[in-house]
């Protein structure tokens, strides 16, 4: 009796290891949208999977007319219902005035946290060269959406809107699920 008590337990605690072991976050989807291929072109924009249990976000920017000393950035959050529909967050910033002094908003600083040590974009106006964003991984999702700051289960969508001297220049929008 108690033997059978212990399996039963052991197992739940297996179970219990492996839900906290599996990613909670799962990458849907990811589009890259240019608007002014004058301006700036993706050169690649990809979900790697290198395998089962590592998979990440790359993209990268060509930009035609450097230096850029003017970008602003909107992000908006979207949460799938009937369609996609806004979800609390929908901010638009002067990303150079951000990158100069880097403490004003939380919750820019909480966006921003997910590509400053993933990207080249990591420093102040202005940008003379291609952007990068590479090796975002499920892993590091994981940890930003879970335990940093917990979101809710469902499927999202998040926007992004690239803006150089006022004109919209390239969109990026990334899908995931929450488990
Ligand atoms: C998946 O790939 C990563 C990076 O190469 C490696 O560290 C990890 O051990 C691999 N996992 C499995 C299950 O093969
Ligand atoms: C974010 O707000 C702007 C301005 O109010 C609006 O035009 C835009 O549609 C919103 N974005 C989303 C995804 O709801
Ligand atoms: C900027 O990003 C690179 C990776 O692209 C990283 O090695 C570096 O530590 C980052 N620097 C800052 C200041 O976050
Ligand atoms: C960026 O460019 C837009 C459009 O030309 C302008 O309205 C805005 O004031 C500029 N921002 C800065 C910080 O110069
Ligand atoms: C949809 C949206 O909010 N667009 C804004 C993004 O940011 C630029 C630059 O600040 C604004 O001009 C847009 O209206």
């Amino acid at each position: 009796m108690y033997f059978k008590h212990l399996v039963v337990l052991s197992f739940v605690f297996a179970a219990y290891q492996i839900v906290q072991i599996t990613s909670r976050v799962e990458l849907t989807n990811l589009k890259c949208i240019p608007l002014d291929k004058s301006f700036a072109d993706f050169e690649y924009c990809r979900i790697k999977a290198v395998n089962r249990s590592y998979k990440y976000l790359a993209l990268k920017v060509n930009l035609f007319k450097v230096p850029v000393t003017n970008v602003s950035i909107n992000v908006s959050v979207l949460k799938r219902l009937n369609g996609y529909k806004p979800f609390l967050y929908n901010i638009t910033f002067d990303a150079c005035k951000f990158m100069s002094s880097k403490n004003t908003n939380p919750l820019i600083k909480y966006f921003y946290s997910f590509i400053s040590e993933h990207s080249n974009m990591n420093h102040s106006c202005p940008y003379s060269h291609d952007l990068i964003v590479d090796k975002v991984s499920i892993e590091f999702l994981n940890h930003q959406l879970t335990e940093v700051l917990p979101v809710p289960e469902g499927d999202y969508a998040f926007y992004t809107s690239w803006y150089a001297y006022g004109k919209n220049r390239a969109d990026v929008r990334i899908y995931a699920t929450i488990t």
